[in-house]
């Protein structure tokens, strides 16, 4: 048949590539070098989608380079089960979580196999199987030994809607990630990992991946971890029973604060206005209540009228002993730095526009017009010894102007340090406090401690158990895992509290020290838990013994190429890279960063818009490969674009990409010379094309440029037909060598038609380990010169060369030539002169 039927040549592979297994990694004795390239695992929500085509499309071009260069290659699937999707649908659908999650897993299984990415379909996971959260809850109690989890009642991020509580990264713009409903804040006693004991070496390790990660998800991980320098400067407060720390970036600024400010919902303001007047409590409270039905964004925000309430308390400025009001206001947060501030209202601009609604004094330290650089001009003085500005000088007014004076200038009313810069000045404030012992130097981080209980069934239960006595008690080892009690009979609707709470047989258990009556914490973990150290289960999947083997992950990790989707820029490897530094610690692995290398791939939209079913601008990936075929959807994902741009399928022709795999495939249909002819003799122009293709095409890959490898195939494609029809035909050797080329690089892309078209050549299967070919250096150049070849100096024979054949392989030529060799006859050469590339003279005697 020599017509191109995608739907036969899928049939005819995909059972033969479930016989040959060609992407399993199971022999412990393979001795080749090895890489590491993981796709992030999905949902098992739906089917699957034009966003993991694209993912899984870009993750097994790069498993599949790797193994035609040589290495073993793991490149392993699961799912990550457990969460909200799965469970909010199953609640839509009345049906159990797990018979949902676990149908779903298997249409995707269906769909990835004919999808043919290549996959070890012998090492998949999912995070909802007993058999991986066994796990999961090891690692809870390692970081709960290790004092890295623990409980505290505090606010929390509620949706109202999932009735449940969220991650900050979880919070969007005010709203719930999922549901987009405002998050309220409320009170709760929550499990938390503490990350920020990590928040420094989250921050510095960033560096060594620059260049290796998109510098967007660098960027964007910094700020999250979000490190601000400066100082704690302590403060008294009269009638209070310790200091009050605030933090500060600007201690410089000091002798100008004139206030303190606290946060309404911190525990500092509950107890200063405890030992205030009535009237003041009462107003306080009201305030307070009014903050809590506030957002985060709202509670920030600049544009609004600063409030706040006056608690008629009074802070000691720590080197002038003066009183300093305090006040309760909601711009500063309870949960950054100390919440609570030194005002520094002529140089903070929030500081100033609360001081100016309560008409709070206002004193400049800083002189923004004095130069910052060289020498300080002598400054001219009136006869009381004040300085004289010149009048084009914006006047030192924040009070008036109602403009904070944040840029740099030159200390002033600030005792030793006037006259000193900004710089100068924080080093030798930093100083005086720690002489005073009032302060120090210090650091603060927006980052915050990794919330991870969540009041919702479909999770890994948290191995604790609570004793009457208010004790914790870790489930022991041997007990693990905890499963989760079957769904049927509990109602799993959000309701503030988990459902597995009433799952009286399941949450009633003695105590594992005293066999007294206790109770198992009902709560589940957070499912960015479940995905932070999947990477290393992957190497030993079934191993029912412990997390993972050490000795694979000596062989495997970490990750050499992670490939998945921006969203999960900051929480997911946020937490990965956590967990692995964790691990690192307590011994667990020999590295501190999980993924060596990340592959953001960006959306696939349509007419420049997000897909969604709501917009009805979905395009249905199984639609598209029942009418295009698996190869031509996978060829038009890598044609597309660089893989780090969105791709609008408006722009993309599947129908272009499936006429090429047909062109492609037609040629090895050809009456083509015997398999191993030596191609030597071939059209020149030809094999410079295909050894051109094989040079470049290994640089190309690893620096993402898919595109271009794709664009390249479409030209040597062209080539290979033109070398038929109107050039040596198909029988020359050169043809079949392109031809060979053109499969080998299509094994990338299009596995199907690469296959088949290998088949046709006359190989076994699977081309997927055929082994890239070397590039023939000198087939790459353009020019040849003609080298004269001389014996006792006269030209015997000429030769066409490359122009940059070195002296030895000139020789060798030469040696061969038959008007040398005639005329060497049985002659010893003595000598030989070699000028590469023109001219070899052998002398003979
Ligand atoms: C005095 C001062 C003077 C400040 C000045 C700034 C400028 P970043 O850079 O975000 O770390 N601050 C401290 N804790 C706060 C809290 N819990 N809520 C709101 N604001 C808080 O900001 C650090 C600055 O934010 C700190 O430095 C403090 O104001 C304020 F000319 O102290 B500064």
């Amino acid at each position: 048949d020599e017509t191109y039927d995608f739907a036969r040549i899928q049939q005819r592979w995909l059972p033969v590539w479930d016989r040959l297994r060609p992407f399993a990694t199971d022999d412990e004795t393979d001795a080749r070098p090895r890489k590491y390239v993981l796709d992030m695992f999905p949902y098992p929500s739906g089917d699957l989608h034009m966003g993991h085509a694209e993912s899984y499309a870009y993750g097994d071009v790069l498993a599949r380079y790797w193994r035609q260069q040589g290495f073993n290659v793991l490149h392993p699937i699961g799912w990550d089960s457990f969460g909200l999707p799965a469970e909010n649908a199953a609640i839509k659908r009345g049906v159990d979580p797990k018979a949902w999650t676990e149908s779903n897993i298997e249409q995707h299984k269906r769909s990835m196999r004919q999808y043919a990415t290549a996959f070890d379909w012998d090492r998949i996971l999912h995070t909802s199987d007993p058999a991986y959260y066994k796990w999961n809850q090891w690692l809870f109690l390692e970081l709960y030994k290790a004092g890295l989890a623990y409980r505290k009642p505090s606010n929390v991020n509620w949706c109202p809607k999932d009735q449940t509580v969220l991650a900050n990264e979880q919070v969007i713009d005010g709203r719930c990630e999922r549901c987009d409903t405002p998050v309220v804040k409320k009170k709760l006693t929550q499990w938390y990992f503490k990350i920020t004991d990590y928040a420094d070496r989250l921050l510095d390790d960033l560096n060594q991946l620059e260049g290796r990660w998109p510098e967007k998800v660098l960027r964007m991980q910094r700020n999250w971890i979000g490190r601000s320098e400066g100082a704690e400067v302590e403060f008294e407060i009269e009638g209070h029973h310790s200091r009050v720390p605030v933090f500060t970036t600007r201690p410089d600024t000091l002798y100008g604060a004139t206030f303190m400010v606290v946060a309404p919902d911190s525990d500092l303001a509950a107890e200063l206005v405890a030992g205030a007047p009535a009237e003041v409590r009462m107003r306080f409270q009201a305030y307070l209540d009014d903050v809590g039905r506030m957002t985060e964004i709202d509670r920030q925000s600049t544009e609004r009228v600063k409030t706040g309430v006056d608690l008629q308390r009074f802070a000691i400025h720590p080197l002038t002993g003066e009183r300093l009001p305090v006040w309760a206001a909601d711009y500063v947060l309870a949960d950054y730095g100390h919440g609570a501030v030194m005002a520094v209202p002529a140089h903070d601009q929030r500081d100033l526009d609360f001081a100016r609604v309560f008409d709070l004094p206002v004193k400049v330290v800083v002189d923004t017009n004095a130069p910052v650089t060289g020498v300080m001009p002598a400054i001219p003085l009136d006869e009381h010894g004040n300085a004289v500005l010149p009048d084009d000088l914006p006047a030192l007014d924040p009070k008036t102007t109602g403009e904070a004076l944040t840029g740099d200038g030159r200390m002033i009313n600030s005792g030793e340090l006037d006259g000193m810069s900004k710089q100068h000045a924080i080093g030798r404030m930093v100083q005086l406090l720690e002489a005073k012992g009032v302060g120090r130097a210090a650091k603060s981080f927006r980052l915050r401690d990794w919330l991870v209980s969540r009041q919702r069934y479909w999770g890994t239960p948290i191995p604790i158990v609570h004793t009457a006595d208010g004790q914790e008690v870790p489930v022991p080892l041997e007990q693990l895992p905890v499963t989760l009690p079957d769904s049927a009979g509990l109602d799993l609707s959000p309701k503030g509290t988990s459902p597995l709470g009433a799952a009286d047989d399941w949450v009633n258990v003695p105590s594992p020290i005293d066999g007294s009556p206790a109770r198992r914490d009902p709560d589940t973990m957070d499912t960015f838990v479940d995905s932070s150290w999947y990477y290393l289960r992957f190497l030993s999947p079934n191993d029912d013994t412990q997390a993972f083997d050490p000795r694979q992950v000596e062989r495997w990790a970490p990750v050499d190429r992670y490939v998945g989707g921006v969203e999960h820029a900051i929480l997911h490897l946020l937490y990965a890279r956590f967990i692995t530094k964790v691990l690192f610690d307590l011994g667990h692995v020999p590295f501190t960063e999980p993924f060596e290398s990340l592959l953001n791939q960006g959306m696939v939209i349509l007419d420049g818009a997000k897909m969604s079913k709501s917009k009805g601008n979905l395009v249905t990936l199984s639609e598209e490969l029942e009418q295009f075929g698996v190869d031509a959807i996978r060829l038009s994902m890598s044609f597309a674009g660089p893989p780090e741009d969105d791709i609008d399928w408006k722009d993309v022709s599947p129908t272009g990409a499936q006429k090429f795999l047909a062109r492609a495939w037609r040629l090895s249909k050809e009456p083509l010379a015997r398999a191993g002819t030596d191609p030597k003799p071939g059209d020149r122009a030809l094999r410079r094309e295909t050894h051109r293709f094989l040079a470049d095409a290994p640089g190309l890959i690893e620096s993402l440029k898919f595109n271009v490898v794709v664009a390249r195939l479409m030209e040597l494609t062209n080539a290979t037909r033109k070398a038929v029809d109107s050039g040596p035909g198909a029988a020359d050797p050169a043809v079949r060598e392109a031809v060979e080329t053109i499969a080998l690089g299509l094994s990338l892309f299009a596995p199907y038609t690469a296959e088949d078209m290998w088949a046709n050549l006359g190989f076994e299967p699977s081309i997927a380990n055929a082994g890239w070919r070397k590039a023939d250096r000198s087939l790459l150049v353009e020019q040849s010169v003609t080298a004269v070849v001389q014996v006792n100096g006269k030209v015997r024979d000429r030769v066409d060369v490359p122009a940059d054949i070195a002296d030895a392989d000139l020789e060798r030529t030469a040696r061969e030539l038959p008007g040398v060799v005639r005329s060497i006859g049985d002659a010893e050469v003595r000598h030989v002169v070699v000028r590469a590339p023109r001219l070899v003279n052998f002398v003979i005697g």
